[in-house]
């Protein structure tokens, strides 16, 4: 197809919820004149929150709730959108071109600079731009939590990662449906473990444009920090074993499409010489 039957990248936005009920409508209505799409996941809120979204919906037909009965992760909260979406894309419904946006429903993350965000990710030919968070205004101890986390990342990602747990992303689709072919997450682990998939399956991955943060509100835990360590060589290893196993399979595929190839070719001159 030539650039110019190309429709424009459908823009999709996933926002996970977990109690954000004082902030929650407010990130919506701000994200939903900026994209086509707007999904956002209730990740069973004990609070308001889901109450609120459902009071906000009617007169937003582009915006879609979907939720968890119980709490179960923001990892989870992710896989139930983004696997939607990759059956959408295998579908045709979407394509692989499309944008999907991340964006956290407690106001951390500054959508006035959403549009040059999508500007660098379209003309940088970018798969995955991730968002460096200016966390200047952060405890020391986080920030050095957050650097130990994206230097870790970088070794096993084998490309630069600057803050591999920021949330603010867009995604091509097609990158994203195939990274999710190797991750699922758990708790927090899905920022870290779709960056070290993508960086390994060879994908352009940007994560040093930094942008302000106009909140800080952190409620991740030691125990967090524990397990994104630990899922961290395993995201990479999955990938090595999956391509490895590709690699060894290749030249046995080769071989039996040429014996096909062969037979079929042998099958076509036999009924022309009956
Ligand atoms: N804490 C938490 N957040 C969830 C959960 N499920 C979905 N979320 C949402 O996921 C987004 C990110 O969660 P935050 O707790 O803000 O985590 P974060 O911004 O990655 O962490 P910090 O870097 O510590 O600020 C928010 O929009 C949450 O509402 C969950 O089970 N726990
Ligand atoms: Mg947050």
């Amino acid at each position: 197809m030539t650039n110019a039957g190309r429709r424009a990248p459908r823009r999709i936005a996933v926002v996970p919820a977990y109690n954000e009920e004082p902030t929650v409508v407010r990130v919506l209505a701000t994200l939903y004149p900026l994209v086509d799409e707007l999904v956002v996941v209730d990740d069973g809120s004990t609070d308001g929150t889901r109450g609120e979204v459902q009071r906000w919906l009617p007169g937003h037909p582009n915006c879609r709730l979907l939720w968890h009965d119980v709490n179960q992760g923001m990892s989870e909260a992710y896989y139930l959108a983004l696997t939607d979406l990759r059956a959408r894309l295998q579908a045709g419904e979407l394509d692989a071109d499309d944008l999907v946006f991340t964006v956290d429903a407690d106001g951390q993350h500054d959508l006035e600079v959403l549009e040059t965000l999508t500007r660098i990710t379209i003309d940088e030919h970018l798969d995955a731009m991730l968002a460096r968070r200016d966390l200047t205004g952060y405890p020391a101890f986080k920030r050095f939590g957050n650097w130990v986390m994206s230097s870790w990342a970088t070794v096993w990602a084998g490309s630069p990662l600057h803050d591999v747990e920021s949330g603010y992303r867009i995604f091509r689709l097609g990158a994203l449906a195939h990274a999710l072919d190797y991750y699922q997450g758990y708790k927090y682990s899905e920022t870290v473990e779709v960056a070290v998939v993508l960086c390994r399956l060879g994908y352009r991955v940007r994560n040093d444009h930094l942008v302000r943060v106009p909140v800080f509100r952190s409620r991740t835990r030691m125990r967090d920090a524990v397990i994104d360590m630990a899922v961290v060589p395993v995201a990479a290893w999955r990938v090595w074993r999956r391509r490895s196993r590709f690699a060894a399979a290749a030249p046995i595929a080769a071989a039996g499409a040429t014996v096909a190839g062969a037979s079929a070719v042998l099958a076509r001159r036999r009924s022309r010489s009956r």
